[in-house]
């Protein structure tokens, strides 16, 4: 499957999901999942949104659910297209934050740690991470279109959005 052959004018996601990362200090604030949709890989703390939620709504909401803290200054930065060969067709919002209240503290969901954004642990991630990562890294906005087997990626598109 490639980008080309799906068509976006009529794409619609299944569920759509978040992700927040905090920035801060020469670090960023990453999880090791333990359950749900790539569980065993690092990522952002995130999850599917609820009905009725906005994308900030959810973005918060996760973070405090998996990591008992709250995120501050909040900055949308980009949106992820997924589309699986099996069918799922999934929209992440990405929002990155500049600092947080509280300490944080594992869940049955999370494993928190903080990485030194020289030494991000991109073997551990998915495969589309490091090609937006350094934008989200550098607050400029984006937006993906990305084509997965499973946890293989087969195809993207990268493009910097006007606003994310
Ligand atoms: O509710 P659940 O934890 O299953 O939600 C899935 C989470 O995984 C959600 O936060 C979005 C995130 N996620 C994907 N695909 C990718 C990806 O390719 N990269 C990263 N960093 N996160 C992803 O679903």
């Amino acid at each position: 499957m490639r980008i080309e052959d799906i068509d976006w004018t009529t794409w619609q996601p299944q569920r759509r999901a978040t992700l927040l990362f905090v920035v801060r200090d020469g670090q960023v604030l990453l999880i090791h999942k333990k359950r749900g949709l790539g569980a065993g890989k690092v990522n952002g703390p995130g999850g599917h949104l609820q009905d009725g939620e906005t994308p900030l709504a959810g973005a918060v909401r996760e973070v405090e659910e998996e990591l008992g803290i709250m995120p501050l200054g909040i900055e949308p930065c980009g949106e992820l297209r997924f589309q699986f060969t099996d069918g799922l067709a999934l929209l992440v919002y990405v929002f990155r934050a500049r600092d947080c209240q509280g300490e944080p503290r594992e869940s049955d969901e999370a494993t928190p740690f903080w990485a030194p954004l020289d030494e991000i642990p991109f073997d551990r991630m998915w495969a589309d991470d490091p090609l937006w990562f350094p934008l989200m890294l550098r607050g400029e906005p984006f937006e993906g279109r990305f084509a997965f087997d499973g946890d293989r990626l087969l195809d993207f598109e990268l493009v910097r959005a006007q606003s994310a």
